[in-house]
């Protein structure tokens, strides 16, 4: 199975120059260690905001493609937001990395939500796709100029979680607004 280290640095890999918004937790520091950039916004305790937070990044830079890395635990704590993104119709894409886990916090069970893309698909957003492996990853294009999601099906990290941010969240909203929203 994709291993969800892998599946961030594929993702960053598709979407290289996009701005990001990434969940907090193991998610944020997997992209902090793989691709820090004054591009990503790391949430660092907001879980279940990365995805109302890219849609406000979206509506102020609509000139730029977005990002959301979110996680299983986290995509399922706040789900009203679909039908939100949805009727914006951002440039965006809501990528779910699920590894059936709340690994950031000792690997508890989420509530869990079997099929992100149908619910995503049902809420409005224009595609969705599932994924569970670097090949099939690969293969999916996303169309430009509306919301899609992919959910990405991962296997835990195990012990190897990667570095805190080293910004302050005051530091990251400086950066972030200077390199990417101003
Ligand atoms: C509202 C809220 N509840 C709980 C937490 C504690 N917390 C931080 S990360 C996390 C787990 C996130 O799980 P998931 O999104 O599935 O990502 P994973 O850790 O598996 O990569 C939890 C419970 C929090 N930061 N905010």
């Amino acid at each position: 199975m994709f291993g969800i280290q892998d599946a961030i640095r594929a993702v960053t890999e598709k979407y290289p120059t996009s701005l990001y918004v990434s969940t907090c937790g193991f998610i944020t520091r997997d992209l902090f260690g793989i691709a820090d950039r004054p591009q990503n916004f790391y949430l660092v305790g907001s879980m279940g905001m990365a995805a109302p937070v890219g849609l406000g990044v979206a509506l102020a830079r609509p000139d730029k493609h977005v990002v959301v890395l979110d996680g299983d635990g986290s995509f399922a704590m706040n789900l009203s937001v679909l039908p939100m993104i949805a009727e914006h119709a951002p440039d965006l894409v809501h990528v779910v990395l699920d590894n059936g886990l709340h690994e950031s916090t000792g690997g508890q069970r989420p509530v869990r939500i079997g099929d992100p893309a149908a619910l995503a698909l049902a809420a409005g957003y224009r595609a969705a796709h599932r994924v569970s492996s670097a090949d099939e990853f690969e293969d999916v294009r996303t169309e430009r100029g509306a919301p899609s999601l992919v959910h990405v099906r991962c296997a835990p990290r195990g012990a190897h979680a990667g570095r805190r941010v080293e910004w302050t969240p005051q530091q990251l909203v400086a950066r972030f607004r200077a390199e990417a929203v101003a």
